[in-house]
C-alpha cells in the first residue's frame, strides 16, 4: 500500500463519495475498491460497537490502517429510534424507501419531529491502536420527501436553520454541516497532527 492510501471500511458508495471529498490528499479506497465483498454483520448495540466491528474486521483482513463509519437517525419522539437500527428499520432487507415510509407513518400524528443524525467513526492506525470520532447534526423530519440527491433518509431530513433537506443539497454542501462531515473533520485534524 502506498503511504497516502487509506481504507474506508464501507460498502456504501454514497458514503465513500462524501468521505473522499473530505480527504482530497489521501487515496481513500472503499471495500469494493480493495476487492472485499463480504457482508460485515453489524451485531453491535451502539454506533460505536458497529463502527469498531467494521474497522476491526477490515484491519484483521488487510493488516492496514482503516476506518469505518456507523450512522444512525435518532428521533426524539421515538426515544432515539431507529438509531443503531436505521438500516433495517422496516425489517431485514429493507431499503431506504421502505425505511422512510415506515418513519413517516410512525410520525404521522406526532408534532415533535426533532431528530439528529449521529456518526461514529472508528479509525485503526498502523500500530493497531483504535481511535473514535463523533459528529452529529440536529434537525427535523419532514412530512414528505424533498429532493433527489444524497441517500438513505436524506429526503426527509431538514437540518436546523436550513430551508433545504439534505437531498436538496449538493454532497459538498451537505458535508459542511452533516454528522459525517463533522466526524470526518475530527479524523482529518487527528491525521494531520
Ligand atoms: P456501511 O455499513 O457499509 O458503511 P450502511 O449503509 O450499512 O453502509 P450504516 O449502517 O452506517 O451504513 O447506515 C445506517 C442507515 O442510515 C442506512 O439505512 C443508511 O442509508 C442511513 N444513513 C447513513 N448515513 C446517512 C446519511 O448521511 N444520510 C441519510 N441516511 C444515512
Amino acid at each position: 500500500m502506498q503511504t497516502n492510501e487509506l481504507i474506508f471500511a464501507t460498502h456504501n458508495a454514497n458514503k465513500a463519495k462524501e468521505v473522499k471529498a473530505l480527504l482530497p490528499h489521501l487515496e481513500v479506497k472503499s471495500l469494493s475498491e480493495i476487492g472485499f465483498h463480504d457482508d460485515i454483520p453489524e451485531t453491535g448495540k451502539t454506533l460505536q460497537d458497529n463502527a469498531l466491528i467494521k474497522a476491526r474486521t477490515i484491519h484483521k483482513a488487510t493488516g492496514k490502517p482503516c476506518f469505518a463509519d456507523d450512522t444512525g437517525l435518532e428521533v426524539e419522539a421515538l426515544y432515539g429510534a431507529p438509531g443503531v437500527y436505521s438500516a433495517r428499520y422496516a425489517g431485514e432487507g429493507a431499503n431506504s424507501e421502505n425505511n422512510m415510509d415506515k418513519l413517516l407513518a410512525e410520525l404521522d400524528a406526532i408534532t415533535n419531529r426533532n431528530a439528529q443524525f449521529r456518526t461514529v467513526i472508528a479509525y485503526i492506525d498502523n500500530t493497531g491502536k483504535e481511535h473514535l470520532f463523533e459528529g452529529s447534526v440536529q434537525g427535523e423530519i419532514l412530512k414528505a420527501r424533498q429532493g433527489g440527491e444524497g441517500f438513505g433518509y436524506d429526503p426527509i431530513f431538514l437540518p436546523e436553520g436550513e430551508t433545504e433537506s439534505f437531498a436538496e443539497m449538493s454532497a459538498g454542501r451537505k458535508n459542511t454541516m452533516s454528522h459525517r462531515g463533522r466526524a470526518m473533520r475530527k479524523l482529518v485534524e487527528f491525521l494531520k497532527g
